[in-house]
Formats: C-alpha cells, structure tokens, sequence
C-alpha cells in the first residue's frame, strides 16, 4: 500500500490545513499495532513498573525509548503521505499517544500546535495522526477550522485543567467558529494530516470504545529550534545535511537505560521551551 498523495490532495492540504482520511495501513496490521501498545501499557502499568507508561506515551519523545513507537514513526504507508508534503529527507521530531478510555472525560481545547515548539511557524512541518481505533465524534475525534492555518500564532492561555491532555491546558483565547469545524473521523489505519498552525479540538469519549490515536510530528531538516538550546529528532527517511538537530538511534529495547536518560535529557530540553514564559 503506498499513501502517496495525488496532487489535488497536496493543493486541498495547502488550501485547508488538513487532510483526511489517507489510508496508512490495512486491519491486520493496525490491530497488530494496537495489540502491541496493549500489551506494552500492561506490562509497564503503574502498579507493575516503576516507569509508569502514561508519562512516556503522552509525552511527546516516546520513539527514543519504545521501540513500537519507533516503527510507527518509520511506517512507510505514514511517510509516502508525509513525504509528498515534506520532501524526501523527513525527522520525527515528536510522538504523543493521545489515548481517551470511555467515559473518563478527557478532551482536548483549541489550540495551534506551534504556539509552545519553539520551531516559529514554519510550514515545513505536519503531524500525522494515525487512529488506533474508531475516531468518531462519539469517541472524541479531532476537530479542524478549515483555512485557520493561515492565521500567525493567536494568543493562548493556560487552564491547567485535569481532564485536558495538554501539558498546560492550553487554549485559543480568541474566539474561534465552532460551527466551522469538521469532524476528522477515521477509521483504524487511517490518519488525517494537520499543519500545526491549524486550529483544532477534540471531545470527551462517550463510546465503548478506547479512542486510541498516536500524533507524529514530522519536519524536515531546514526546520530550526529557535528558542532552546538544542533539539532532537529521529531520521526517518532520506538524509540530514543540514543537522539543526541532534540525531538519536531507534530504541532496540524497551525502556534500555541509555535511552531512559537520554530521554529525560530531551523532555527537560522540551520542557525549557514549552514551559519558557510560565514563571
Ligand atoms: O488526539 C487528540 O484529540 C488531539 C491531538 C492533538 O491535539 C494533536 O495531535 O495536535
């Protein structure tokens, strides 16, 4: 299966800021990824593991220490799509598991993803989001404003609510047109892609389900840390030549750790650039 987008896909992206749905894998294997995210949260739970797994899959640099996440960032139905708005040389610069269990609440408020990286607003970057299971509006599936991309950074601020999956519960603080929105409704192996100066939400679960989607975020190498001090990423296809970020290796195991300190090293890195104007 190749995900290679066509033209007009690539002219409807430009135009709205998202695309969906684009087909990245077929059943068995998305239920293949499923199962192993499964039994990987099992085995590294809070009661069974000292690295409780929650604080790793949402927080944005789980593909240096889990080699699933890893392979997802590498999947080539996920990166022909990719390439076709990035160029041939793509970095996975982040990946967060944004996992919702039925009836607990969670949601997501509006806000534009490069408000906190640091990386300005460089349209030389996209996030994937890969749905694990059913995304629908009953399961809490993401929500876009159509052409809001084109908008510079609005101002937001932090709520730091327990039932957002933001770090800072972060939200648009300008009105924004609910009524504009579009349900990104996807079925398992399908993703949608965003620009991440898009302006998007998503509700609490009212399904049976778990809505599981896992957010990929894919740059190319003339993206730049303009804030921090250093920045990393995993190459994931093609060549870096110009080396604005420290590469690291694919995890070979889980939690190996190397990479449980090199891991603390880049969410403290992370950290002085998201949180830099909190005081
Ligand atoms: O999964 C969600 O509901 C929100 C994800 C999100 O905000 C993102 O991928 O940027």
């Amino acid at each position: 299966m190749t995900a290679t987008l066509t033209a007009a896909q690539i002219e409807q992206f430009h135009r709205d800021g998202f695309l969906f749905p684009v087909e990245a894998m077929g059943h068995e294997e998305i239920r293949h990824y499923r199962r192993e995210l499964e039994t990987i949260e099992q085995r590294y739970s809070e009661e069974n593991h000292e690295h409780a797994i929650g604080r790793y899959l949402l927080g944005g640099s789980a593909n240096v220490v889990l080699p699933l996440a890893a392979q997802l960032c590498s999947h080539r139905g996920i990166l022909d799509a990719v390439e076709s708005l990035l160029g041939p040389d793509l970095l996975a610069w982040g990946i967060s598991f944004f996992i919702k269990e039925p009836g607990d609440g969670k949601i997501v408020t509006w806000h534009q993803d490069l408000t906190y990286w640091g990386l300005g607003e460089t349209s030389d970057q996209v996030t994937a989001w890969l749905a694990l299971s059913p995304a629908t509006p009953v399961s809490g599936c993401m929500r876009f404003v159509a052409g809001s991309h084109k908008n510079a950074v609005v101002p937001h601020r932090d709520t730091y609510s327990e039932n957002n999956l933001l770090s800072r519960g972060q939200e648009i603080a300008v009105e924004v047109k609910e009524e504009h929105a579009t349900n990104i409704e996807l079925a398992p192996g399908q993703l949608s892609l965003h620009h991440g100066l898009m302006f998007h939400s998503s509700g609490p679960n009212q399904s049976s389900d778990r809505r599981i989607g896992v957010a990929i975020r894919y740059v190319n190498p003339s993206v730049r840390q303009e804030v921090g001090a250093r920045d990393y990423a995993l190459l994931v296809r093609g060549a870096d030549r110009v080396r604005n970020f420290i590469h690291f290796a694919a995890p070979a195991r889980d939690f190996d750790p190397a990479d449980l300190l090199l891991h603390e090293e880049i969410l403290e890195d992370k950290a002085a650039v998201n949180f830099r104007d909190v005081s």
